[in-house]
């Protein structure tokens, strides 16, 4: 309860900020998307993890407001890095099962697009194979309404869950992103690799995008790359930065 007031509190004091990893082309080692993850740094400088408050936002609801923050403040930060000459640049966007299931969640995102003028080509959002699960109705009714939009979707964490290939192939999902932990696992065992190889072949078979998360080393990279993986994330490329940051960065680099 204490850490609940805290976080509203923090929410109201612009303590709470987005920072963005870029996502990279494993074959021409360009970037071609970022992923927007909230932050959250205290008065004294300490930065609590989204693993410790998202699940007190979801429980107290305020995760209906923060993550519609998040929403449009990413969609402005796209809006500015195209006016800044990144056109093909794609934003992915965390939404939590809460709010997903919240009944007015399309009008926010709706609103959210129109209100920057983030083209829905461009944005991607990020739901969990876990939720992924829960309700195949609701869920695949949802991704169609979503769709409708433009928006494309990804699911996160992928491979940590049990979902059926079979149900996977019904929703209407864009692309995979392969779980840090199997990512890690890949230059282990002679086994290790064996569910990223999976993810990446069955991404291929169902016509989805995939992408590793977690890379944090060339051999990881260069592997993913051998198996087919397209898209890669992590600590090797880029860490997640500030806005300004990224701007900067992607000058750097173009
Ligand atoms: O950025 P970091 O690795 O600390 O994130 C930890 C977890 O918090 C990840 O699972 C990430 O998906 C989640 N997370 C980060 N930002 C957001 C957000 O804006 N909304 C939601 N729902 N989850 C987020
Ligand atoms: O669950 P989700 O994929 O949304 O979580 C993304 C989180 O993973 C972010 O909080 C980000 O900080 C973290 N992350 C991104 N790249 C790496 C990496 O290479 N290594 C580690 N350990 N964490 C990473
Ligand atoms: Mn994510
Ligand atoms: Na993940």
């Amino acid at each position: 309860v204490r850490m609940m007031h805290a976080l509203r509190t923090a929410f109201g004091q612009n303590q709470l900020f987005v920072v963005y990893q870029p996502q990279i082309d494993l074959a021409t080692r360009r970037p071609v998307g970022a992923e927007a993850l909230l932050r959250w740094q205290t008065p004294d400088g300490k930065f609590i993890s989204p693993d410790r408050f998202i699940p007190i936002a979801e429980y107290s609801g305020l995760i209906i407001e923060l993550g519609e923050w998040v929403m449009r403040t990413a969609c402005r930060e796209l809006v500015d890095l195209r006016k800044a000459g990144h056109h093909d640049f794609m934003m992915s966007i965390n939404v939590s099962q809460v709010q997903f299931r919240h009944p007015h969640f399309l009008d926010i995102l709706k609103r959210a697009l129109d209100d920057t003028g983030a083209p829905p080509q461009n944005i991607e959002l990020e739901i969990t194979e876990s939720m992924a699960m829960e309700e195949p109705d609701l869920l695949i009714k949802m991704l169609g309404q979503i769709k409708q939009t433009g928006v494309s979707i990804a699911i996160d964490d992928f491979g940590t869950g049990f979902s059926s290939l079979s149900y996977l192939q019904r929703l209407q999902i864009d692309r995979l992103k392969i779980d840090r932990a199997f990512v890690t696992e890949i230059t282990g065992s002679a086994r290790g690799s064996s569910i990223a190889e999976m993810v990446i072949q069955l991404g291929r078979n169902l016509g989805l995008a995939v992408i590793a998360e977690g890379v944090e080393d060339e051999r990881q990279a260069q592997i993913l790359q051998s198996l087919g993986c397209p898209l890669a994330q992590g600590f090797l490329f880029a860490r997640p930065m500030t806005a300004s940051a990224l701007n900067g960065w992607l000058s750097n680099d173009a």
